[in-house]
């Protein structure tokens, strides 16, 4: 069991609206064991994306390695492991006085390792800690802080996580179709407002606004999808007849979305980390927030396939805003 009293909790003094938090000692992980893949992640506060109209947009994420600051991917580097192993996430939360997690969606390790903050524990600045879960089920995953989530997941802290079957890449899952390339398209909306908040900013019963999304940017995998998702690298797919091409398609933003295929047929073969009986066909197909689905594609015509990724109302199901990229098929 998880042994709060192994904490040392303490309230830290600061600006209005901070001392809600408390800042426990990291807890040692409970029952840990040699893992079989370990990751070191650090935080980065400081990042940026540059949209299409020239506005840069701060944004925070999880750094590869433990020194910060520097590697700001975003998202954030990806988890890969097979299914099987044990796996060790170590957070080292670098800085001067915020908190942080990281929660694996859709994986469920024991309460300790979720990270989910209010249920478990936050991490206090310059506190480590080693999440430790087994990577059951292949598929497709993300991870992302659960610290202020609202806030700290439209800021960008999240990235994709992989289960390989053991047959290793290139194979979606035991008995599972093969693919020849893959893609991620992590699909997500900015309102750009929010990206000025503070990290605790609404978590201490002030209103900030978080109730109230207004998107203005919508971007596929870190890319601005106005334009320039169109031709990014690891964004855009180019391919040849006669190939398999797997789409890991994740909805990391808040709203639902509509992804349509350019005319091109997908067979989606799973959801969430787990196949359907039999494969769906469709040329669109519509998520919710953190959803995700697998879908391979075998074009048979040369020629340029747009995608394009409707962001929808929630109540009205209007589309608010749209990214789009595109597969070139040769
Ligand atoms: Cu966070």
């Amino acid at each position: 069991m998880f042994d709060r009293n192994n904490q040392s909790l303490r309230m830290r003094p600061g600006g209005k609206g901070s001392t809600c938090y408390t800042y426990p000692a990291a807890p040692a992980t409970p029952g840990l064991v040699t893992a079989d893949a370990t990751f070191q992640r650090g935080i980065y506060m400081n990042g940026s994306l540059t949209m299409d109209d020239g506005r840069r947009i701060t944004v925070w994420g999880f750094t590869d390695g433990i020194g910060g600051w520097r590697k700001t991917a975003f998202p954030s580097p990806i988890i890969r492991v097979i299914e099987g192993q044990i796996v060790h996430t170590v957070l080292r939360n670098s800085g001067m006085f915020w908190l942080h997690t990281i929660h694996h969606h859709g994986i469920e390790p024991s309460s300790e390792n979720d990270g989910v903050g209010h249920y478990s524990f936050d991490l206090a600045s310059n506190a480590t800690y080693i999440y430790q879960w087994k990577a059951s089920h292949a598929g497709t995953y993300f991870y992302h802080c659960h610290t202020n989530a609202v806030l700290h997941v439209e800021m960008g802290m999240y990235g994709g996580l992989i289960i390989d079957p053991p047959e290793g890449q290139g194979t979606l899952f035991s008995g599972g179709p093969r693919y020849d390339l893959e893609v991620m398209w992590v699909c997500d909306e900015f309102d750009s407002s929010w990206h000025r908040l503070r990290w605790n900013a609404g978590s201490c019963g002030a209103d900030v606004g978080l109730n109230d999304l207004n998107p203005d940017y919508f971007i596929i995998s870190g890319v601005d999808g106005a334009q320039s998702a169109l031709t990014a690298p690891g964004v855009a797919v180019q391919m040849n007849r006669g190939q398999r091409l797997l789409v890991r398609y994740i909805n990391a933003g808040y709203l639902p979305q509509r992804i349509n295929f350019g005319g091109l047929t997908a067979s989606v073969f799973m959801s969430d980390g787990r196949p359907f009986p039999k494969p769906i066909q469709v040329q669109s197909l519509e998520s919710s927030s953190a959803e995700r689905y697998d879908c391979i594609f075998q074009p048979e015509l040369p020629g340029r396939y747009i995608i394009t990724v409707e962001h929808l109302d929630w109540v009205s199901g209007n589309t608010i805003g749209i990214a789009r990229t595109q597969i070139t098929v040769s």
